[in-house]
């Protein structure tokens, strides 16, 4: 092989079984060279005499992890012959032995081998839906063959990870190998099966197609399925569409499908902005001055303090990952309530089959509840979940500096108060850290790692890896009024709460952001949360500040009664039992009123007019956020809107969207919305910049370090 190929092929012959290893940090993505290094190395096995077959094993922590997903949208070249067909048609049968990962084309090259073998903790799977694309080495043709139409389509549909286990028990792997040299198990199983034939190809197989035909209203059925979830996209309709054509197509026919299908998806809107998605959520764990050999080591025990909502859904977050967590309060009675809630959402998921009893009694032994501060002494890390007053939470601080063993985290999830205050409260600022959790706590992935003045670059990173140990995914932001994510999404707030009195409905607006994607409208979602929870701090700014711009419209709303769901109505009504928002004439009434009283003009709107205005004022603040260096990149906010607002992600983000409007047009709107409506529309300097330049609002990068 040539010299390039060296590098992440290689092929020894050992015992006569030709060994082709990949060797592509870090994960054996199929990159520039890989798959010309597998061609040569079965064509070297198939010409040497001394080869009776062959494996094809990953080097490092796992097998092959797909098509490198970076090369995708760039020119490239139709190699001669596909690697996925070589494996196929080699004249010698050829292992797949797989541990870690087997995903996309690094599963479609394992259905291309002759037999598959793996470790029990290996999984496998087809996620290019995820990224906007479908299988499109021969994935949707082969594993319908090997498992069946319907587990198939679950498979490439949803883009599932299949544990070894079941991927066996559906027909994927031959076998599940004991022992920790998968190498030698290969080689002794590839010995076992050397001279056996015919060589079982998968192209070949027709036996669980033939079941397919039994039940052709799969398809049709799947589509209508997925129907929500898939909404605005084409990805997922493709990949059924590819699978239903392996079940009525001969497979070469299957595979033209297939070609045809992925051809129009690789440089879609959706598969642009999904692949942004994809490395914007690598992107956002580094930490840009981070010491290299900045490695944290796992919280081994945590504690919360404060039984109330957010603390038990935090306290979840650490035994659903199976870390135990002690939760203080300052009464038992609040840590009966508290705990006794946790128990109450273990048992709804209990009921809906999505956890176990016996997972759910596993989950609660690990949370304990305790009343004395210096019970959570030893643990590693402590997140404060009390009221949002700043006297409770510097008292909580002052005692925590004062039992907490040294090097503990000492984590706020204050979601408005400056971490300096926590900070300054302790002798040890520098282990003082936000780490904003998004309600609900134990559902939302979104954690906000607030930086205060003194936080060390070894905390902010200590409290990005407890997120990711706990599922969340950890995103770094400054502290000021609102910190990043809630601060960038603050004026979309005000502009669906002020069109409210220039004559657009909640029904309308809301209508306006589900077609966008959004799976609720922001005033249903407005009314699951709880209209009295911003309403104090409503209250608290404009007794602060003589200009604050009331919203009088959901004032009026909280003083009637109408705090949402909990309440049986406020931007809606809700029949008993019943979460269905139904529109509501009481609203529309307080609006007139509203509109009358103030004396504002009452006006009709384009849908994309109510789009902007929500989503330009908040790319506005992003802009401002950015000039302050309250984030450390512009893909960063759009990794918050994802995760922590339900932004669309075949849409990226707030800041990818942005691009697709393009910078000037953006400039321009809020230019004029800035005469029209006065300061609040106000263009960022750095907006103006980009549009100035016609740069790009996710290339966007801070002007201040954080
Ligand atoms: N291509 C390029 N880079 C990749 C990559 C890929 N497929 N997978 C991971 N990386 C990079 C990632 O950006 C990060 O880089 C580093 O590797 C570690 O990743 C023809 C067309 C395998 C489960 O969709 O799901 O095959 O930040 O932090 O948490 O039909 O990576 O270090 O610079 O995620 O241990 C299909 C995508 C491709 C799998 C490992 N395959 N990858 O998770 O590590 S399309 C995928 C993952 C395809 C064929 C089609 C995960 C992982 P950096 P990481 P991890």
């Amino acid at each position: 092989m040539s010299g390039g190929e060296a590098e992440t092929v290689r092929f020894e012959v050992e015992d006569g079984i030709g060994v082709i290893t990949i060797d592509n940090p870090p994960v054996n993505a199929l990159g520039p060279g890989v798959r010309e290094g597998i061609v040569a190395a079965v064509d070297k096995g198939n010409a040497d005499p001394n080869v009776t077959a062959m494996v094809l094993i990953g080097a490092g922590r796992s097998f092959i992890a797909g098509a490198d997903i970076r090369q995708f949208g760039k020119p490239r070249s139709t190699p001669a012959r596909y690697s996925h067909d070589v494996l196929d048609g080699s004249a010698k049968p050829i292992v797949a032995a797989i541990h870690g990962f087997a995903l996309g084309g690094g599963l479609e090259h394992a259905l291309s081998s002759h037999y598959r073998i793996a470790v029990k903790e290996a999984k496998v799977g087809l996620p290019e839906v995820l990224i906007g694309i479908l299988p499109g080495g021969g994935g949707t043709q082969r594993l319908p063959r090997l498992i069946g139409p319907k587990a198939a389509m679950d498979m490439i549909v949803t883009g599932r990870h299949v544990p070894a286990p079941e991927a066996k028990a559906l027909g994927i792997i031959d076998e599940i190998v004991e022992g920790k040299d998968l190498k030698r198990e290969a080689i002794a199983y590839a010995k076992r099966i050397a001279h056996a034939r015919p060589l079982p190809r998968v192209r070949d197989r027709a036996d669980r197609i033939a079941e397919a035909k039994a039940d052709p209203g799969m398809f049709e059925a799947m589509r209508k399925s997925i129907a929500r979830r898939a909404r605005n996209q084409k990805a997922p309709y493709h990949c059924i569409a590819c699978v239903e054509a392996a079940v009525t197509r001969p497979f070469d026919e299957g595979l033209e499908t297939e070609k045809r299908l992925f051809a129009e998806l690789e440089n879609s809107d959706e598969a642009k902005a999904l692949r942004y998605a994809f490395f914007a959520e690598r992107e956002v764990s580094k930490i840009p001055g981070a010491p290299k050999d900045l490695q944290p080591s796992r919280a081994r025990t945590a504690a919360v303090i404060g039984a109330g909502t957010m603390g038990g859904g935090i306290a979840m977050s650490f035994a659903d990952s199976a870390i135990p967590v002690k939760v203080l309060d300052a009464t038992r009675e609040a840590l009966d309530r508290g705990l006794a809630r946790v128990r109450e959402n273990y048992a709804v998921s209990v009921k809906r089959g999505s956890l176990s009893q016996a997972e759910m009694d596993r989950r609660l032994a690990l949370i304990e509840a305790v009343d004395r501060y210096e019970d959570i002494a030893d643990c590693d890390v402590v997140i404060e979940a009390v009221f949002e007053r700043i006297d409770v939470k510097k008292e909580v601080f002052t005692r925590l500096d004062a039992v907490m063993k040294p090097g503990a985290l000492l984590l706020t999830n204050s979601s408005a108060i400056d971490t300096d205050v926590m900070a300054n409260a302790t002798k040890r600022p520098r282990e003082v850290a936000g780490a904003h959790f998004f309600a609900p706590a134990n559902v939302m992935k979104l954690l906000e790692v607030v930086k205060g003045t003194k936080t060390s670059i070894e905390t902010v990173a200590a409290a990005m890896k407890v997120g990711r140990d706990i599922g969340k995914v950890s995103a770094v932001a400054g502290t000021c009024d609102g910190f990043a994510a809630n601060r960038s999404r603050a004026p979309f707030v005000t502009e669906m709460m002020l069109m409210l009195e220039e004559g657009a409905l909640p029904e309308r607006i809301d209508g306006v952001m589900v077609d966008f994607g959004y799976p609720m409208g922001p005033f249903a979602v407005n009314d699951l949360s709880g209209l009295d929870i911003s309403y104090d701090t409503r209250k608290r700014r404009a007794a602060a500040d003589p200009n604050y711009r009331k919203l009088h419209v959901p004032d009026r709303l909280v003083e009637m009664g109408r705090k949402g769901q909990k309440t049986g109505a406020g931007w809606y009504r809700y029949d008993k039992g019943d979460r269905t928002p139904h529109p509501d004439e009481v609203v529309k009434s307080v609006i007139a009123e509203v509109a009358r009283e103030f004396g504002i003009p009452q006006r009709t709107f384009t849908d994309e007019e109510i789009l902007q205005r929500l989503l330009l004022a908040s790319v506005n603040e992003a802009c401002r956020i950015l000039e302050e260096g309250k984030v450390l990149r512009a893909s960063d906010i759009d990794v918050m809107w994802l995760h922590g607002f339900g932004f669309p992600r075949y849409r990226g983000g707030l800041m990818f969207w942005a691009d697709t409007v393009g910078s000037r047009a953006i400039l321009a709107r809020i230019e004029e919305w800035h005469a029209r409506y006065g300061a609040r529309w106000k263009p960022a300097e750095l907006l103006r910049e980009i549009a100035q330049a016609g740069g790009a609002f996710r290339e966007a990068k801070p002007k201040r370090a954080l």
